[in-house]
C-alpha cells in the first residue's frame, strides 16, 4: 500500500490485528493467483494497483467524499440501482462477500447451512474487518433469496443504517409494479439521506455514468470472443468485481484502455493461452472479491474462461438503461425496465436465464459450461439441475460444481475439472 492507513482504519473502528491478518491472506492469494499468471495485458496493472489499495486509497477517497458532504451507500445485489445513487451525487459500493471470516461468531447468529456469501457479509461485520461497511451511510439489503431475506432481520441488529428493499419473485405486471414502487421508495430514501432532490437532469446524468461503465464492460466481453482469448477469465472477472466499488468514471477509462490493448493483441493473433485452448462459460452464483477459487482451478487445468453468466458478470451488466426519457417518471420507468430483465434464480419461473446461457455459449464460442453453485444456495442449485439437463439435451457439455469458500475441496474439484476439460479436447 502506498501510505500508512492505520489511523484511518482505527477511526473506522476496525480490529487492526484481524484486519492485518485478512490483508495478509488477501495479498498472498492475489500474488499466487493473479500475479503468477503469464501474458497478462499491461493495462491490468491498473487493477493490480486498485487491489493493492482496496482497503487503502479507495477508502480514503470515500472518506474524503464524505468530508465534502457526499454520502456512501453499500449494497449486496445488482438490483440496487446505481443510477439513482449517482443522481443524488452519492457513491454506491458493492460490499465484498467472497471470503470466510469470523465463522464461529457468524454461526452463533445464522444457521450453519447458510450460503458462504451471506455468512461472509456477517463475518466481515462481526470481525470488524471491512472498511466499506464501516464507511457506508446506508446499507441496502434486498428481499431476494430466503437466506438473504431472513438474515437481514438479524443484520438489522448489527447495522443501524440498514435499508431493506422488497423485490418481486415473478416477472408479472404486478411484479413490475412492485419493483417500480420499491425504486420510488428507494429514491425518496436516497433523497432524504443526501438532501438532494433528484430531478430529470440529475437522473439522466446518473444513468449516463452507469451506462458508460456497462458499455466498457460490454466492449471487454466482446473481445473475449476471439481465439486465442486476449485476456484470462481471472483478469476479466477481476474487472467485473472492481466494477462494483471503483470510481465509475475512472473505471470506465481504465477498462477502455485495456480494450484498446486487447484489440491490438487480437490483430496480432496474440493470446493469453494458445489458440484452440478449451473455452469455458461459467454460470451460476456471483463471485465477489476475493472468491477466485474455481476460476483459478479452471485456468490452471488447461482451459480458459470466456464468459460469466453471473451477477458479477453478464447477468449483472448486460442491458443499458434507456437514456431517452425527459421526465423523472420516464427515466424511473427506464431504470425499472432495465433491472426487471435481470434473470436471477430467485424469480419463478425463470426461463430467460437458460436462454441467456445458451446464447452466451454460442456467442463466446464456448466448448463447455461449468455451473457454479454455492452450497446451500437453494435458488441456483435447484436451477442447476434442469439447466444441466436442458444443456446436455442440446449437446452442450456441462459440469455442475457445488462448493463453498473453503480450500478443503481444491484437490477434488481440480480432478473433476481436469476430467471435464479432457473431455472437451
Ligand atoms: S440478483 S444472484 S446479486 S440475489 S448465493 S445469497 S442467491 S443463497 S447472491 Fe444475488 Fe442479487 Fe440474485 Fe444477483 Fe442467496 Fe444463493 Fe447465497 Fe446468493
Amino acid at each position: 500500500m502506498s501510505e500508512d492507513y492505520r489511523d484511518m482504519w482505527k477511526s473506522l473502528g476496525l480490529d487492526l490485528e484481524a484486519h492485518d491478518a485478512l490483508l495478509d491472506v488477501l495479498g498472498k492469494g492475489y500474488q499466487d493467483i493473479y500475479l503468477a499468471q503469464k501474458n497478462r495485458p499491461e493495462g491490468m496493472g491498473y487493477f493490480d494497483f486498485v487491489m493493492s489499495e482496496v482497503h487503502g486509497l479507495r477508502i480514503k477517497e470515500l472518506i474524503d467524499e464524505k468530508a465534502a458532504g457526499r454520502k456512501v451507500i453499500g449494497s449486496f445485489c445488482v438490483f440496487v440501482p446505481e443510477e439513482i445513487v449517482r443522481a443524488a451525487n452519492a457513491t454506491l459500493v458493492g460490499l465484498c462477500t467472497g471470503a470466510d471470516f469470523a465463522t464461529e461468531e457468524v454461526e452463533k447468529l445464522l444457521p450453519r447451512n447458510t450460503c458462504s456469501l451471506i455468512k461472509s457479509a456477517f463475518g466481515f461485520k462481526l470481525g470488524k474487518v471491512c472498511p466499506y461497511i464501516e464507511s457506508a451511510d446506508m446499507i441496502v439489503g434486498e428481499n431476494t433469496c430466503d437466506g438473504k431475506k431472513k438474515s437481514y432481520e438479524v443484520l438489522n441488529n448489527l447495522i443501524p443504517n440498514l435499508y431493506v428493499m422488497d423485490l418481486p419473485q415473478m416477472k408479472s405486471d404486478e411484479g413490475r409494479a412492485l419493483l417500480k414502487a420499491e425504486y420510488l421508495r428507494f429514491k425518496e430514501a436516497v433523497e432524504k439521506l443526501t438532501g438532494v432532490t433528484i430531478d430529470a437532469e440529475r437522473l439522466k446524468t446518473g444513468i449516463g455514468i452507469v451506462n458508460n461503465k456497462r458499455k466498457a464492460i460490454h466492449r471487454l466481453s466482446d473481445l473475449r470472443k476471439a481465439d486465442p482469448a486476449p485476456i484470462s477469465g481471472l483478469d476479466a472477472l477481476l474487472g467485473n468485481q472492481v466494477f462494483f466499488y471503483d470510481d465509475p468514471v475512472r473505471f470506465t477509462d481504465s477498462v477502455n484502455k485495456i480494450c484498446d490493448e486487447l484489440e491490438r493483441r487480437i490483430e496480432k493473433a496474440e493470446g493469453v493461452f494458445p489458440a484452440g485452448t478449451p473455452r469455458i462459460l461459467l454460470s451460476g452464483c456471483p463471485m465477489a472479491v476475493p472468491n477466485w477459487k474455481l476460476p483459478w482451478i479452471i485456468e490452471t487445468s488447461g482451459a480458459v474462461i470466456v464468459g460469466e453468466e453471473s451477477c458479477v458478470g453478464e447477468r449483472g451488466t448486460r442491458n443499458l438503461t434507456d437514456e431517452g426519457g425527459s421526465t423523472v417518471e420516464e427515466l424511473m420507468d427506464a431504470i425499472v425496465d432495465r433491472h426487471f430483465q435481470v434473470d436471477c434464480a430467485i424469480f419463478t419461473p425463470n426461463p430467460e436465464r437458460l436462454s441467456h446461457i445458451e446464447e452466451m455459449f454460442r456467442e463466446y464460442k464456448a466448448d463447455g459450461v461449468i455451473h457454479y453453485g454455492l452450497q446451500f444456495c437453494q435458488p441456483y442449485i435447484t436451477e442447476s439441475m434442469p439447466v444441466e439437463k436442458a444443456l446436455e439435451e442440446k449437446d452442450i457439455p456441462t459440469l455442475r460444481i457445488d462448493t463453498d469458500y473453503s480450500m478443503e475441496d481444491v484437490g477434488q474439484l481440480k480432478t473433476r475439472v481436469e476430467a471435464f476439460i479432457e473431455l472437451l479436447k
